[in-house]
């Protein structure tokens, strides 16, 4: 069954814009290696524009924002309108932010920038100003149980072409370790998922001692193995306070971080302050942020290097444009979150974003399995560790109805943490 009939669809005639009146919406939901929901729309001459409403673990909260509340609202409306639309959807609502509301907004706006490029005749980044580079750094995961492991991984991403390099090892300890695939790559592609396709979500352990003891003698080995050039990454997924974050800063500054991310909880935008006051390690922040609000005492007071968040999560191409464009004033550049439940269309959508924005700094990549790559068909590259979204009209994603309906949705959590107390921490 294909997920448009599960979800169902909307139809209406045109309405005064004519041709681009969109006259077909739909939202569509898909799961060949995860969920990803996907809006889908038509104008009145038949021209299809693609948007990422993936919300990893609360996939179908945003079906029914968009099938219940946005599908009836952009029938009719011309599809040209991306900047009005964006503010209508936005504005119109009263209830403002949120990450369901803003993934919602951010399908709509992607699918219209797509419909308007193709319009155009010209791959979306050419509307965003043109190319500012030739490729987009791409970063991938690297991740092993145990020194050797890790290694093995490093060795395997640079051999696929990357040059720089996200570092996560399992901890002495601590049984399951965010980000470290819980068996070596076979083929080479990094295959860590954390959302499991289970009822209720995975209980993991979490020990921040440990974790501080252990993570710099990881990036010294890393560092006397591999050499000085190499850009090293680290995601700290939320889960220190912010003292110990500026203690795990001071200590890796010796084996040069290309970044450390996410190293507190960040909501508390004030309570970078304080890490930034005694680590010149560069800190990363934002793929869990939905609005340039979350970044403001952020980027006003430099108080991170690069923003992460996601054209998904954040509104589309139209908001996260602007946080970038703030965030250029201050030497703070993009770093836009690119992990698997970012769809295809998602990516793409990032990449045309990155190759036009002055202020761009590196890009996440992980990978799609194949049959992801066999639903979602993108013209996006990657070649000697570059990525670029090439130069079909539009993103350059096409979505295959026939594949999609093989992989009907499928619940799934993310996991989540508990000290060795039992009490529930930050994942
Ligand atoms: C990253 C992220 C992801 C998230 C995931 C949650 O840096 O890529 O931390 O791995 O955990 O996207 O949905
Ligand atoms: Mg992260």
């Amino acid at each position: 069954m294909s997920s448009a009939d599960q979800t169902g669809s909307t139809t209406t005639p045109t309405s005064s814009a004519g041709g681009t009146a969109i006259a077909r919406a739909e939202v569509l939901v898909t799961s060949p290696d995860r969920n990803f929901v996907t809006l889908r729309l038509t104008t009145a001459d038949g021209v299809v524009g693609l948007g990422d409403a993936t919300l990893n673990g609360r996939e179908l909260s945003v079906v029914s924002y968009l099938q219940d509340h946005v599908v009836p609202l952009l029938i009719g409306r011309d599809a040209h309108r991306i900047e009005d639309t964006w503010q209508f959807l936005y504005r119109s609502a009263y209830w403002r932010r949120g990450p369901v509301t803003m993934a919602a907004i951010a399908a709509v706006d992607v699918a219209l920038w797509d419909i308007k490029a193709k319009l155009a005749g010209m791959p979306l980044y050419q509307l965003l100003g043109g190319a500012s580079r030739n490729g987009l750094l791409a970063y991938g995961h690297a991740s092993g149980r145990d020194l050797p492991e890790l290694f093995d991984s490093i060795r395997k991403h640079r051999e696929q072409g990357f040059r720089a390099i996200r570092v996560q090892t399992s901890v002495p300890g601590i049984d399951s370790v965010y980000g470290v695939a819980a068996q070596p790559s076979t083929g080479g592609r990094y295959d860590y998922e954390p959302a499991q396709r289970t009822a209720l979500p995975a209980e993991e352990d979490w020990d921040t001692r440990a974790y501080l003891r252990h993570i710099p003698t990881v990036f010294e080995a890393v560092r006397s193995e591999f050499g000085p050039e190499l850009p090293l990454l680290h995601d700290g997924h939320h889960r220190m306070t912010p003292i110990q974050a500026a203690r795990l800063g001071k200590d890796l500054e010796p084996y040069d971080l290309f970044w450390l991310e996410d190293c507190t909880p960040a909501e508390n935008q004030e309570a970078l302050r304080l890490v930034r006051q005694h680590t010149t390690t560069p800190l990363a922040i934002g793929e869990v942020f939905n609005t340039v609000w979350d970044y403001q005492t952020l980027v006003r007071e430099q108080l991170i290097d690069y923003v992460r968040g996601a054209v998904t999560h954040t509104g589309g191409i139209t908001a996260l444009r602007r946080i970038f464009d703030f965030a250029a004033q201050y030497q703070i550049k993009s770093g836009i979150h690119g992990p698997t439940d970012i769809s295809p269309v998602g990516m793409a959508a990032a990449l045309h974003l990155d190759l036009a924005i002055h202020n761009f700094g590196i890009q996440e990549y992980m990978q799609h399995g194949a049959r992801t790559d066999e639903t979602f068909r993108s013209t996006f590259t990657f070649v000697d560790g570059f990525l670029h979204p090439g130069d079909e009209p539009g993103l350059g994603v096409l979505y295959d109805d026939d594949v999609a309906a093989r992989y009907p949705y499928q619940q799934a959590y993310l996991p989540f943490n508990r000290l060795k107390d039992g009490t529930v921490h930050d994942w």
